[in-house]
């Protein structure tokens, strides 16, 4: 695959196009970076990144990870040091899951974001941009229904982020967005360079199709899901027989074989019983997506086969988890 559309695929959005293009001509040396609010357990939607970190480490760029430590703490998580604890966790099952330990760099971001310097550039930030500004950036990030100081302070943290880990390129969920859209209108501001941002699009809840899966709402799929109850998830997911079920709502098994399975395994075999066709193998998403709109896979399958990858996509950090736990 070319390194445009290797770093590219799957994304919802680049911004912009033309800068990323010039990142993909020479990618050796470049830093992108992905944030996670440190939580104990990882579920799908951290994975959704993790694989765009994985196209671009294959892509030649080293990738930062970065525990928000802080940011978890401003949004309302917990106290400090049960933040630190779930951030080594976290940390933990990216690496089963397949961040290469060496070839990633693990930051919190208390290493830096409490020194002096990022300080000052933050009141900066803070005289610069308007309350108005910085709540809306946050408005799909916000945990708790009130807002409180810290949660404008946030984005602005996250846009100096960029600049004090010395990144050439900002990845994230579709719900980022905004916060790095606020970046690139304010870090020139402060006299730093604009810099590119990728976004992975927002995956449907499993049962109705609608809306986002999420960990707070709906069912997810994590770290944590024994085998069966994984199966038994899948099992339930809403799965029309086409892409593109009418108005608001998605496909969420197809979805995940797109986001997750595809991006991860070079061939997904479908077992059948020889009365039923045999097994089917399947390279790319589109065929498998176009079989099971023409009825040649029938949903049952298409979801037995899921559950199955995704199992293995998570049964390292599982056991990790569990390692940790004991
Ligand atoms: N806002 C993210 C966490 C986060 C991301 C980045 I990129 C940062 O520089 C800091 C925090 C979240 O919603 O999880």
């Amino acid at each position: 695959m070319e390194t445009y559309d290797l770093i590219t695929r799957n994304a919802e959005e680049v911004v912009t196009d033309e800068e990323v293009r010039e990142l993909a001509d020479e990618p050796d040396g470049t830093r992108a970076y992905v944030g996670y609010e440190p939580s104990g357990v990882l579920h799908l939607g951290h994975l959704l990144t993790a694989n765009k970190l994985i196209d671009l480490q294959e892509a030649g760029m080293e990738v930062v990870v970065l525990l928000a430590d802080v940011h978890a703490y401003l949004n309302g998580k917990g106290s400090f040091e049960e933040i630190r604890e779930t951030a080594e966790q976290m940390k933990a099952q990216f690496v089963a899951y397949g961040l290469d330990e060496d070839n990633t760099e693990f930051v919190y971001g208390s290493e830096f974001q409490l020194d002096e310097e990022y300080t000052l550039d933050l009141h900066e930030l803070e005289l610069a941009t308007t309350l108005n500004r910085a709540q809306r950036a946050m408005a799909e990030i916000q945990g708790g229904e009130t807002a409180k100081v810290s949660h404008v302070v946030y984005p602005l943290m996250q846009t100096l982020d960029i600049e004090y880990l010395d990144l050439d390129l900002a990845v994230g969920g579709l719900d980022q967005r905004k916060v790095h859209m606020l970046a690139r209108e304010e870090l020139p501001e402060l006299g730093y360079d604009v810099r590119p941002a990728l976004h992975t699009p927002i995956v449907a809840d499993l049962t109705s199709g609608e809306g986002k899966m999420s960990s707070s709402e709906g069912v997810t799929i994590s770290m944590e899901d024994s085998t069966e109850e994984l199966e038994e998830k899948v099992n339930s997911a809403f799965c029309p027989p086409t892409r593109d079920p009418e108005g608001d709502l998605e496909n969420p098994v197809l979805e995940l074989f797109e986001y997750h399975v595809f991006p991860r395994f070079d061939e997904i075999v479908v077992e059948r019983p020889e009365e039923y066709g045999g097994d089917l193998t399947y390279e790319d998403y589109e065929t498998l997506a176009a079989d099971l709109e023409s009825g040649d896979l029938h949903p049952a399958d298409a979801k037995g086969t899921l559950a199955t990858y995704l199992d293995e996509l998570i049964a390292p950090g599982r056991e990790k988890l569990r390692e940790i736990r004991d």
